[in-house]
């Protein structure tokens, strides 16, 4: 079992690094932004995914310091970026649900643009519906001050959690993601598709860009495009890379 000393040894001693995943116009395969994803490079075990060690992160209270790292890591890959003379592309940054409730993560998150002298739209936020449903109206508040300031709002996982659609309209979202697990199937015509379609016309009508997320097959590529989904995220594209190996995509522009 993975113990909670080694994750905090982990974060405070540099076992852990950063993924980033394309996200493409798949019309033209256009690198438009990138989603960071944390990994730990276990001294024994290798490289251990995070579903492996987030949720004990969240439970023994080392999910604000690793969120600290990963937000720092990041807008540190930003500016190298830029300092080489790439341009770049928007990161994507999975925010855990303690994270709203911290009275602090904006002035946090504008120290970070200041020190890495960075732009808000550089970053894009990644929360679930299950952790804004908590506390509908605060979080509403927290999501606007952030929006106007600049920073990226992507609803993560869409379709799976318990929102309804009337709260959608109320919070101000830039992006959706639809869940991979309405991908899978989509191609095949069932269930699956009649309700990623339906998740592509909702967001294009409340004026969010639709993302979909674990596209790995040409026809679930052209079944969103046909409806209209131009964004697209999975393996069929690219997986996660490490920071130097995603560079060369940044050099490419696709
Ligand atoms: O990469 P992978 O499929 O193993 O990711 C599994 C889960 O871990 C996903 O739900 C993803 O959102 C989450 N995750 C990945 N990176 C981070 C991170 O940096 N912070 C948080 N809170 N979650 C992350
Ligand atoms: O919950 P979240 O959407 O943040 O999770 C993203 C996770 O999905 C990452 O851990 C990433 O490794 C994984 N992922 C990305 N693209 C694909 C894909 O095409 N297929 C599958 N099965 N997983 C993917
Ligand atoms: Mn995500
Ligand atoms: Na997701």
């Amino acid at each position: 079992v993975l113990l909670e000393n080694e994750l905090r040894q982990a974060i405070q001693g540099g076992q852990l690094c950063m993924h980033y995943q394309a996200k493409v116009d798949a019309r033209n395969g256009a690198l438009m932004g990138a989603e960071a994803l944390v990994r730990w490079q276990h001294p024994q075990r290798g490289l251990v995914p995070p579903g492996r060690f987030i949720p004990m992160a969240e439970e023994c209270g080392l999910i604000g310091p690793l969120t600290d790292w990963v937000l720092e890591a990041a807008c540190a890959s930003l500016r190298r970026w830029s300092d080489r003379g790439l341009r770049t592309v928007p990161l994507s940054v999975n925010l855990p649900a303690s994270s709203l409730a911290d009275p602090s993560l904006l002035e946090q998150l504008e120290r970070l643009m200041q020190r890495h002298r960075l732009s808000p739209a550089s970053l894009m936020l990644e929360l679930t519906e299950t952790m804004l449903m908590r506390d509908l109206p605060a979080t509403s508040q927290v999501l606007a001050r952030l929006r106007d300031r600049g920073f990226g709002l992507s609803l993560d996982d869409f379709g799976t959690g318990y929102s309804s659609l009337s709260h959608l309209q109320r919070l101000p979202m830039n992006e959706l993601k639809i869940d991979r697990a309405f991908i899978t199937d989509v191609a095949r015509g069932g269930r699956d598709s009649a309700l990623a379609t339906a998740i592509i016309t909702l967001g294009r009508e409340l004026g969010l860009q639709v993302v979909a997320e674990g596209v790995e097959t040409d026809e679930q590529s052209q079944f969103l495009l046909a409806r209209g989904c131009e964004l697209q995220q999975g393996y069929l594209f690219s997986r996660p890379l490490p920071e130097e190996a995603f560079e060369l995509l940044l050099r490419r522009g696709s």
